[in-house]
């Protein structure tokens, strides 16, 4: 599995690099197409934001299939049939994991980004500003933020379930709810993370909502479930509540995807029943 390529020495998930890096230009109909997966995190970010921002008409998605086999991501309707041959369409000698969110460029017939973090900060800040998720006067606060989220759970949730040794599995999990404890202090004082609706509630959400129904259990983050911490569930459920967010989060995708792709971790691809969780805000 590709996916061992990124396992170091000591046992610990080291993320690959992105590897199509361009940004996107302006907005055309019918020029970029977002493939994506609606069970990843990563992906979801990007739905969430074009959703937000009224981007429907200029960013077309296709939404992947969610169970992976070793071909990679399959794209239903078969136009192409991998989401690979578009990474060696633009790559011939690509050889890392072919990921979603990516998007490609119909126009120039290539993959211009497969970047993540920087395509919604991209969207936020050139192809639509209403709402602003990403204000001048709060970027360097937000960068602050989306970096202390990505280390300390969106991609320490991923070093917990991906480690091959205790202790770097022991020390992703501590990150996890010492950052938890962190915004269950913060957002019992504020109904955002800011004092309006950023680019890192967006971030933040779609790890919470994958958090109780999968890594608690799949990717052993199990010291508290989200539930427990009562400002952090009232606001992901408040989120949770605003179409963008709510529309883009499909928990059967996530579900089947994860227990029964990731058959490292779950070599029986059983996918549990529950758990019960009530979204309603
Ligand atoms: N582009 C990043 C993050 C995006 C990412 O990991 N997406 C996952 C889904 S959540 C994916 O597409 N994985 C494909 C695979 O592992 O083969 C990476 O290369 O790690």
């Amino acid at each position: 599995m590709k996916l061992s390529r990124e396992i170091s020495e000591a046992g610990r998930f080291v993320r690959q690099p992105n590897r199509f890096t361009d940004r996107l230009g302006p907005p055309e109909p019918g020029r970029y197409r977002l493939y994506a997966s609606y069970a990843c995190p990563w992906a979801q970010r990007v739905l969430i934001v074009r959703e937000l921002l009224g981007l429907q008409d200029f960013l077309d998605v296709v939404i992947v299939d969610p169970i992976r086999d070793e071909k990679g991501w399959r794209v239903p309707g078969g136009d192409p049939e991998y989401l690979s041959e578009l990474y060696h369409a633009t790559d011939p000698g690509y050889t890392g994991r072919y990921t979603v969110p990516c998007v490609w460029d119909a126009k120039e017939g290539r993959i211009v980004t497969n970047d993540f973090p920087q395509i919604t900060l991209d969207l936020e800040m050139s192809w639509g500003t209403s709402p602003n998720l990403y204000p001048e006067r709060l970027r360097p606060d937000i960068d602050i933020m989306n970096d202390r989220l990505y280390h300390g759970l969106n991609n320490a949730v991923y070093e917990a379930g991906f480690a091959r040794d205790q202790q770097a599995y022991e020390e992703a999990v501590a990150r996890v709810f010492t950052t938890l404890d962190f915004l269950e202090v913060r957002l019992s004082e504020s109904a955002y993370l800011f004092d309006t609706l950023t680019d890192s509630d967006v971030r933040l959400y779609t790890t919470l909502a994958r958090f109780d129904t999968v890594y608690h259990s799949h990717f052993k983050c199990s010291v508290r479930r989200l539930v427990d911490y009562p400002a952090l569930w009232a606001y992901a459920r408040r989120l949770h509540a605003i179409p963008a967010f709510r529309d883009t989060t499909d928990l059967d995708h996530i579900k089947r995807h994860y227990f029964m792709t990731q058959t490292n971790i779950n070599p029986s691809r059983i996918v549990p029943v529950g758990p019960e969780l009530d979204w309603s805000p």
